[in-house]
């Protein structure tokens, strides 16, 4: 191997680790977990028992934490007054019901055995 040999060696090698670090960057800077940018801080959250569900960049989520049997679904008013539901299909097990979506109301419920109770509507 030539010494011109190593330098263009080397000279690739330092490149591609650039490269890499340049992609990792981008990476690391492009939206921060969580937040949108479009969609601002406002959010929501409501709670019956433990059940809960919340409205965070501009996602609606319904989570089921009690495992009593009852299903528990999300109901959202849309801009335009209709009412929307989401449910926690698969119940207490981890992960939660979600639907991307714009509100201004929100309320958590669960369908028990006395007619479904529900948190307050909160905006
Ligand atoms: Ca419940
Ligand atoms: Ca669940």
């Amino acid at each position: 191997m030539s010494i011109q040999d190593v330098v263009r060696r080397t000279g690739r090698a330092v490149a591609l680790v650039g490269a890499s670090l340049l992609v990792g960057t981008g990476v690391a800077a492009a939206a921060p977990a969580g937040e949108d940018p479009g969609v601002g801080p406002y959010a929501v959250y409501v709670s019956q028992g433990e059940d809960y569900a919340q409205f965070l960049g501009g996602v609606v989520s319904v989570c089921d934490m009690e495992g009593d049997g009852n299903l528990v679904y999300a109901e959202y008013r849309l801009p335009n007054n209709t009412i929307g539901r989401v449910t926690d299909d698969n119940g207490v097990t981890p992960g939660c019901g979600s639907v991307t979506v714009t509100i201004t109301h929100l309320r958590v419920c669960e369908n028990d055995i006395f007619g479904d109770s529900c948190s307050e509507w909160r905006p």
